[in-house]
């Protein structure tokens, strides 16, 4: 029987990978909470009925920012099976920030922290959201105590393949942040091909400790473990030690480069830790060749690192039984093509730098409200620009060598330098600024600021970190602050940043 065309709800894909016992444990999320598969299903009924309850408009956006909790993940999962849109927005977002996602999102729902409640909720008012919600991360919170009331059966709706299932924020290179559109098919599509590519089984255990509002953490980590209805360990934050405590009882883990560095960092880690480990992944920034090597001589284990991006899910992948290359983000995943092209659209033979392309079910749908910006991403073949620089090796493995937009990544987290130069710009006594990212032992790179002052004005960096940290999420803000007589400029005007990064990439702090 072939599969019907309204047959693709994401969360009716992963609940066929729930196990028979449905009294097993989903989520480990400490000694006094956890979740069978049974409390899943009927937790995220009774939030799922509280959604269809509300009558929403067909795709209406539920939004999202709350810390980690387990009935977060329950939020997301009641929001497939209602059939409207999650939209995960990250934790250390301040007002400016979600000023503009909720201005142009227009989310029907807004579910916030309690803490946030008295600055969110005058912002969904001015906004027109007509739905506001709490939820903390201890079970506290509006959203649940209205859920209570709710029966716990819901018929999860059906969906098309091309239905929207999430929308991914991500940072604009020209300021604007843009919502990725991905559909039940899209994240459906790449959930199956990596279950299987990395196979996922029964019995498998995963340390999930990323946060969920990006696809790492939401979408590569989550929908494997439910596919195979595997335990999670569920931890609220990456904590080294915590780690080193809980991954004997662990298979799986999954992480950004960071996350390694401090893992090597910590004592007690070694292979006896790792004993039940057979899967290390690593993705979101790039893995250094130096990491790859002394995991593997510390644990026995080859951390294998793949890419992707929030328009596509992920693309690459090293292979799970064949060689794990350092350096490289290995092959496309079955189903997915991926291109390394010229500036002519030409492709670029073995060895040669150019832009990757990717095209498959995985890819997006467009930007939300950006049909421009839409189309200049697509090439007429429908290839997605990635906006990465890459190369292909002797065997067909992938390496990342650039970008070719100006993005800093700190930690796994994608921060636009054009963004913080605006804050920067505005404050009183800047004449202009530089933002760039320099090597960064623990984060990868490190924000890091270069600002002109105004003719005759004293810059304090203390301050304008200050200033910037009560406007912006925290990870945003520069690690460090230079002041400078002027920025170095090519004849055309433009800052030269390579020469920035050059001499302010030697500082001391670089080898923090
Ligand atoms: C936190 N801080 C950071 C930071 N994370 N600064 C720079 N870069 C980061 N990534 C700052 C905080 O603002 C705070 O500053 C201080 O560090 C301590 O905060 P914390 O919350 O205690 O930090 P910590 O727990 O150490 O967090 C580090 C981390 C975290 C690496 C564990 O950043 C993390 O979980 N990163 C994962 C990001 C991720 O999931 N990316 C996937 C995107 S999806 P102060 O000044 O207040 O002390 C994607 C696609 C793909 O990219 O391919 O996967
Ligand atoms: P985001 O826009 O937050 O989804 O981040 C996606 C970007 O992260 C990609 O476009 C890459 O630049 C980067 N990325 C993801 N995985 C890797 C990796 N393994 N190596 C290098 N860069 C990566």
């Amino acid at each position: 029987m072939g599969v019907r065309d309204d047959d693709h709800n994401l969360y009716a894909l992963l609940a066929g990978g729930f196990p028979a016992d449905r009294e097993a444990c989903c989520l480990d999320a400490g000694p006094r909470c956890r979740y069978s598969w049974n409390d899943v299903e009927r937790a995220s009924a009774m939030i799922a009925n509280l959604l269809a309850r509300l009558a929403l408009p067909a795709g209406a956006r539920v939004a999202v920012q709350v810390e980690k909790s387990p009935e977060a993940l329950l939020l997301y999962l009641a929001t497939l099976r209602a059939g409207y849109v999650f939209l995960p927005l990250n934790s250390a977002y301040r007002a400016d920030e979600i000023d503009y996602f909720v201005g142009d999102a227009e989310p029907s729902v807004i579910v916030c922290s309690p803490a946030d409640f008295a600055w969110i909720e005058p912002l969904a008012q001015r906004h027109g959201v007509p739905h506001l919600y709490t939820l903390g991360d201890d079970r506290s919170g509006t959203l649940l105590e209205a859920a209570a009331r709710e029966p716990d059966r819901f018929a999860t709706v059906r969906s098309r393949a091309d239905d929207l299932a999430v929308i991914v924020y991500t940072s604009g290179t020209t300021g604007r942040s843009k919502g990725a559109m991905l559909s039940h098919g899209n994240i459906g599509s790449n959930a199956r091909v990596l279950h299987q590519y990395w196979r996922w089984r029964a019995g498998d255990v995963l340390l999930h400790m990323l946060p969920i509002f990006h696809v790492h953490g939401l979408f590569v980590a989550i929908h494997g473990a439910l596919l195979s209805g595997s335990t999670m360990i569920w931890r609220t934050r990456f904590d080294a030690r915590e780690a080193v405590r809980l991954l004997p009882r662990a298979t799986v883990f999954m992480g950004v480069p960071t996350m390694y560095v401090r893992l090597l960092d910590e004592p007690g880690f070694d292979a006896r830790a790792c004993r039940h480990m057979r899967l290390f992944v690593s993705g979101s920034a790039p893995l250094l060749p130096d990491t790859f090597r002394r995991f593997e001589a510390r644990t026995g284990q080859r951390i294998l690192e793949r890419y992707g991006m929030s328009e596509t899910v992920m693309i690459t992948s090293n292979p799970y039984d064949g060689n794990r290359v350092a350096g490289t983000v290995g092959l496309p995943l079955p189903g997915i093509e991926v291109r390394v092209v010229d500036e002519q659209g030409r492709p670029c033979g073995t060895g040669v730098i150019g832009a990757i392309q990717v095209r498959g079910p995985n890819v997006f749908g467009g930007y939300w409200r950006m049909p421009e910006k839409t189309r200049e991403e697509f090439t007429d073949d429908r290839f997605f620009r990635t906006g990465d620089m890459g190369r292909w090796d002797a065997n067909g493995y992938l390496s990342i060598v650039g970008r070719s937009k100006d993005v800093i990544i700190t930690g796994g987290y994608n921060v636009y330098p054009k963004e913080i130069e605006s804050y920067l710009d505005e404050m009183d006594g800047v004449a202009e600024s530089a933002v760039i990212g320099v090597p960064h032992r623990d984060f990868g790179e490190a924000v890091t600021a270069v600002v002109v002052p105004e003719p005759g004005a004293r810059l304090d960096e203390a301050a304008i970190v200050a200033a910037l940290k009560a406007r912006i999420a925290g990870f945003k803000v520069p690690r460090q602050v230079f002041v400078a007589n002027e920025l170095p400029r090519n004849a055309m005007g433009k800052v030269q940043k390579n020469l920035l990064r050059e001499r302010y990439g030697a500082s001391p702090f670089h080898s923090m």
